[in-house]
């Protein structure tokens, strides 16, 4: 039987057309998520044929803006996104993570775009030569009123002012999870007809749950309030289901999806190692957080909400605590209590 409730057999273009993003001041704003769309099929049939096509493995000698290896297909998936968005001429500049800096769009229709867009193309990269499920995360911003010559100032903008934010994961199926700031609906790929249909509207994660999903690796090297905290999630109590279920994939994508469909709770923190965590605020934990929260989750840093974080960084990391509200909010309270004193 198939789990979700479709109402229609709809294509995303539609559903947004008729229902989200009803009206026609929304037209730009469809067009980009089109643009964003389009790339993220060619994405997925990439990684589909990727030991095939010899684009498995590392790209020799290239490092990202966090100095980590970058894979073929980190590129490849780079390419197809920019290129999309810069033939779609919806959006006026992009922050990748493959990039340094902003890329500003010269074109005619870009140039005066109102959107910009913010995107990890290949989250969890270190994943591909495994065939285990990898995606792409993006925020939307709108173009900063009355200002014509963009800079990278323009991009610093909160989480809680995106105007959509969505992820795709390549796994089993190709999903393309998105919210427009009007709760969270995801369009599953149609590999026969090479197009997204609609799988499931309005999702709401579960308030509590019994999973939480962490590098237990690192347990030693994070906060004593955080390692209390997960030795409490492995205690036995019948009242509350402990001890609760680890999972976790190793891409933000696929654990976070676990998590909103089925509860739970996903954690990157600060550690010895990595004190200011390692996922980045702008195109990681924005838009997965915006997309929790309209969900009906929360997103913590462990002091505070992540949509309401000034960024001072295209690039910046941060901690992140995100899934069932209940399960965020208490381990939140294990961090603040102990690491604000
Ligand atoms: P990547 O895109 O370089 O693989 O890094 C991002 C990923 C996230 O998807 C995942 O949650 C995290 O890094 C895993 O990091 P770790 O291996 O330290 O647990």
């Amino acid at each position: 039987m198939y789990p979700f409730k479709v109402k229609e057999k709809l294509t995303a273009y539609q559903y947004l057309l008729k229902d989200k993003l009803a009206g026609d001041k929304n037209r730009e704003l469809i067009a980009l998520l089109k643009d964003l769309k389009l790339a993220g099929r060619q994405v997925s049939k990439e990684l589909n044929t990727g030991a095939l096509a010899g684009s498995l493995g590392d790209y020799t000698g290239s490092k990202n803006s966090h100095g980590e290896k970058v894979k073929k297909l980190d590129l490849i998936a780079n390419n197809l996104f920019i290129k999309s968005l810069e033939n779609g001429g919806n959006c006026a500049g992009v922050v990748s993570e493959e990039n340094d800096k902003i890329l500003l769009f010269n074109n005619e229709n870009s140039k005066n775009a109102k959107y910009l867009v913010l995107i990890d193309p290949l989250d969890g990269s270190s994943n591909i030569d495994v065939n285990v499920p990898v995606g792409t995360i993006f925020s939307i911003l709108k173009r900063p009123r009355g200002v014509k010559k963009l800079s990278t100032k323009d991009f610093l903008q909160e989480g809680k002012k995106q105007v959509a934010a969505g992820y795709i994961i390549y796994g089993s199926s190709t999903i393309y999870v998105l919210t427009v700031g009007k709760g969270v609906d995801a369009f599953t790929l149609d590999p026969f007809v090479n197009e997204f249909y609609v799988s499931q509207t309005n999702i709401k994660i579960p308030n509590k749950a019994r999973m939480y999903s962490v590098n237990q690796g690192n347990f030693f090297e994070f906060p004593l309030p955080l390692q209390e905290y997960i030795r409490w999630c492995e205690q036995n109590d019948q009242k509350t289901g402990r001890p609760y279920s680890l999972r976790y994939v190793g891409s933000m994508v696929a654990d976070l999806h676990r998590s909103l469909l089925k509860g739970g709770l996903f954690i990157y923190s600060q550690s010895k190692n990595a004190p200011k965590g390692k996922l980045r605020l702008m195109y990681e934990c924005n838009p997965m957080a915006f997309i929790i929260e309209q969900a009906g989750g929360l997103a913590t840093n462990g002091k505070k909400n992540i949509l309401s974080i000034k960024p001072k960084s295209i690039h910046q990391i941060s901690p992140i605590f995100i899934g069932s509200k209940e399960m965020v909010e208490l381990v939140t309270k294990y961090l603040r209590s102990k690491l604000l004193n």
